[in-house]
């Protein structure tokens, strides 16, 4: 394992923390949340309800947490960026938004890299989650609970995707982060980055021939109602994180430091419990709905196809290679 830089870099992030906390203010605090998904309808929703109740209640009105739901604070790359400034307290972030502040991050976006869901639970949940955790506290961003999000899969209006040559000339929507477009293109398909608010209708108006996602957000805004086949590709698994802002977490007491890192163990596990029969509705949701699913029983072609996606990650990022290897060494 070749983690102790990042360690080393966590520890001194970590002390740096506790010396701030001595001087401690009781004034209460707003705490503004992040959050992109619908309010009601998909797990992160549930959890993030959940963290900001905790610390509400467990800090006596110290803090005073609020959710913003589906996406009005802003995309997630603002998003990110706010909550660094201190602009919003809290927020639930994916691998992949993150990569451009934290490249740490990327790594969890290479397709294929964990083997299964399990394996991204061991991964992160392991000395990988606590790189990218140091990394992230570098750059003011505190994770407080590690979720997983399924597997992400193709889905479009034109045909069914069975081999990579399927999505040659599809033009597929990808989150903003150059690897997520390398990976697009080098199945053949036209990449096209868009916010995910913006999905929906561009689906539906034919700007896009398809995205890629997985369950509970292909159903919870709507995606399912304009896009006729997914392909159960599950190219991508990625790891996403309930964060505070490291300066705001700073400023409270000891005490309410352990109110809001239990909230987020707390809404963290209650997300992973939700997650799989979520999933499992929204998939049967998908084919009420008229949506053609394709399982790929052997992903091998894909899994080739998308080599030049490491080659390029490695040449960019010689410092981050070795935590490609850790993750493959996990068992
Ligand atoms: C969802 C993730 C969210 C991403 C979104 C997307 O939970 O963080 O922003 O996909 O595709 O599954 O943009």
């Amino acid at each position: 394992m070749k983690y102790a830089l990042l360690r080393k870099m966590s520890v001194t992030a970590f002390s740096g923390a506790m010396v701030l906390a001595a001087s401690v203010s009781t004034a209460s605090a707003e705490w503004k949340g992040w959050n992109i998904h619908v309010a009601g309808a998909h797990p992160s929703s549930f959890a993030m309800d959940k963290f900001a109740e905790l610390v509400n209640a467990g800090t006596e009105g110290r803090i005073g947490a609020d959710v913003f739901h589906g996406g009005v604070l802003g995309n997630q790359s603002d998003a990110i960026d706010q909550l660094r400034l201190g602009a919003i307290q809290f927020g639930n972030f994916n691998v992949g938004p993150l990569g451009r502040v934290v490249p740490a991050t990327s790594v969890a976006l290479l397709p294929f890299v964990f083997r299964d869901v399990g394996h991204m639970f061991r991964s992160v949940d392991g000395p990988f989650g606590d790189a990218l955790s140091a990394a992230m506290v570098e750059e003011g961003i505190l994770p407080v609970g590690w979720v997983g999000s399924g597997a992400r899969s193709f889905y479009n209006n034109v045909r069914p995707i069975t081999e990579p040559a399927d999505l040659v000339g599809l033009k597929i929507r990808t989150p903003g982060n150059d690897l997520w477009v390398g990976m697009v293109q080098s199945l053949g398909g036209n990449a096209t980055p868009m916010d995910f608010s913006e999905v929906f209708q561009a689906l539906k108006t034919n700007v896009l021939d398809g995205g890629e996602n997985n369950f509970p957000s292909f159903v919870s805004v709507k995606h399912h109602e304009v896009s006729a086949f997914l392909s159960l590709t599950e190219h991508m698994m990625l790891p996403e994180c309930i964060c505070v802002n490291l300066a705001a977490y700073n400023d409270l007491s000891d005490a309410d430091q352990a109110v809001v890192r239990e909230a987020g163990r707390v809404a963290a596990n209650l997300h992973r419990e939700l997650w799989d029969n979520d999933a499992a509705a929204a998939r049967v949701e998908a084919e009420a709905a008229g949506v053609v699913i394709n399982t790929i029983p052997d992903k091998s072609a894909f899994q080739a196809a998308m080599a030049p996606v490491y080659d390029t990650f490695r040449e960019n990022n010689p410092e981050l290679a070795s935590l490609i290897d850790d993750i493959q060494a996990i068992q």
